[in-house]
Order: C-alpha cells, then structure tokens, then sequence
C-alpha cells in the first residue's frame, strides 16, 4: 500500500502503442475516467520500425523496458494494473479480483493464439480461451458488467480481447462467442472509452500480418510446414 494517497495530476503521459493489449487497458481507462492524457507511442520491440529511437525518458524510468509506463507529475508507474488501480483508487475489492482473473485465465490463452507456431499449440490455445470465455459467460449471468454496476478495471482489463477478436479469428481462434460475452463485447465497445480503443479495419490487417509472418518465419526456423 502506498504511504500516502496517491494522486493523478493531469494531462497523464502514456508511454505505449496500439498493439500492445496492456497499453489498450491503460489507454481505455484514461478515457473511461476522463482524464487528460497523451500519449508518447513506444511500439514493443516486435513492432519497431527499423531506426525507431526509443525515447531517452522511458528507458530511464522504466524498470523492465515495458509499455504501458505512465508520468504523472513527473512520477513513473508501470505494469497495466497497477497503473489502473492507481487511476481510479476508487474499485472495489471486486472489480480488482476480475480485472486479475481475466490477466491470469484469459490472457495467457489468448497470447497463446496468436504467438502460436504451430496447428496443435494454436488449436490448444483457442480452446483453453473458449475454456476461459464459457467462465466469463458465467461471470455474466446476472449482470451487465464484471463487477457492479458499472464499467471497472475488470472492463479495462479485458478490452484487448474484445479489439482484436477479428485478428484471432484470422489467427486460429474459431470458437463461437458465448451469447453473454458476445453482448458484453458489444457494450464495452460502444462505451466512449471503447469506440476510442477500437482498431480500424487497418490496425487489425496489421496485427494479422505481423504475426503470420512471426509465424511463418518460426515455422520455417524449425522446419514446419
Ligand atoms: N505485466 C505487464 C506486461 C507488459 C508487457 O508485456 N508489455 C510488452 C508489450 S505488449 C513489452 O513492453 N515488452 C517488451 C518489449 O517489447 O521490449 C503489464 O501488465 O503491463
């Protein structure tokens, strides 16, 4: 716990890109929360243009290297949910435990789709989702969102599945969406925060094509076909 009540001081400064799911979460929280923000883009290191300088202040100030990474009053914090929790001290105990079962049980699977090299790894991956996702219908039962009534961290946290869903698909992921989640996708999407974090048609043909190509060239390294 801190030792003082923390304090956000806008504008916020995001140091992250779009195809970065973590930075996705951060970025649909400033906007959910309407909080002043810009953003510094840090591509991950997979999504660097060639000759790309990483920006002196970021290197210095973040621990791992990673986006997102966010200054606020010229203080650094990293790591996407502690830096949602330090934008909205107000989530509940609730709204913190969704927003961490959807980091450990939908994530991993969800990477697990598109960094996949080959069929059985993929095909392994898209159903521990579908697995995850037929938990997330039951988290939806009786309620339009995770946690309470109202959009939370849980929702951040899980907005980066929701904007690459047509990538997946592309990338092996070929599973029907359980009615619930289909539903909760629709909404968090059509949150002013959502529509913000939404990718264009490009930005998914980018996603697709970034990483059928790490694909294609780890296949060809260990002699798949
Ligand atoms: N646990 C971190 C993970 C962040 C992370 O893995 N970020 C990736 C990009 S999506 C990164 O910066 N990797 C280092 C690199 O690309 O050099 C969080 O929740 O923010």
């Amino acid at each position: 716990m801190p030792d003082s009540p923390q304090q956000v001081t806008e504008p916020v400064t995001l140091f992250g890109h779009w195809i970065c799911p973590y930075s996705v979460r951060v970025e649909f929280m400033l906007a959910h929360l309407d909080l002043r923000y810009e953003t510094i883009e840090v591509p991950p290191t997979a999504a660097r243009p060639k000759g790309f300088v990483v920006p002196v202040e970021f290197v210095a100030n973040s621990p791992k290297g990673e986006i997102p990474m966010i200054r606020t009053d010229g203080r650094y914090l990293s790591d996407s949910l502690p830096i949602l929790d330090f934008l909205n001290p107000l989530e509940t105990p609730a709204a913190r435990d969704a927003a961490r079962w959807v980091d450990t049980t939908v994530f991993p699977p969800m990477i697990g789709v598109y960094y996949g090299t080959d069929a059985t790894k993929i095909q392994r991956a898209a159903d521990a989702l579908n697995n995850a996702l037929g938990e997330l219908e039951i988290r939806l039962a009786s309620a339009d969102w995770l946690a309470g009534t109202e959009p939370t961290m849980a929702e951040a946290a899980l907005v980066p599945l929701y904007v690459r869903l047509d990538g997946l698909r592309a990338l092996g992921f070929n599973a029907v969406l359980p009615r619930r989640v289909h539903e909760h996708a629709a909404r968090v999407l059509d949150l002013p925060a959502g529509r913000k974090v939404q990718w264009s048609a490009e930005q998914t043909e980018e996603f697709i094509w970034r990483l059928s190509t790490y694909r294609e060239r780890s296949q060809r390294r260990t002699g798949i076909d």
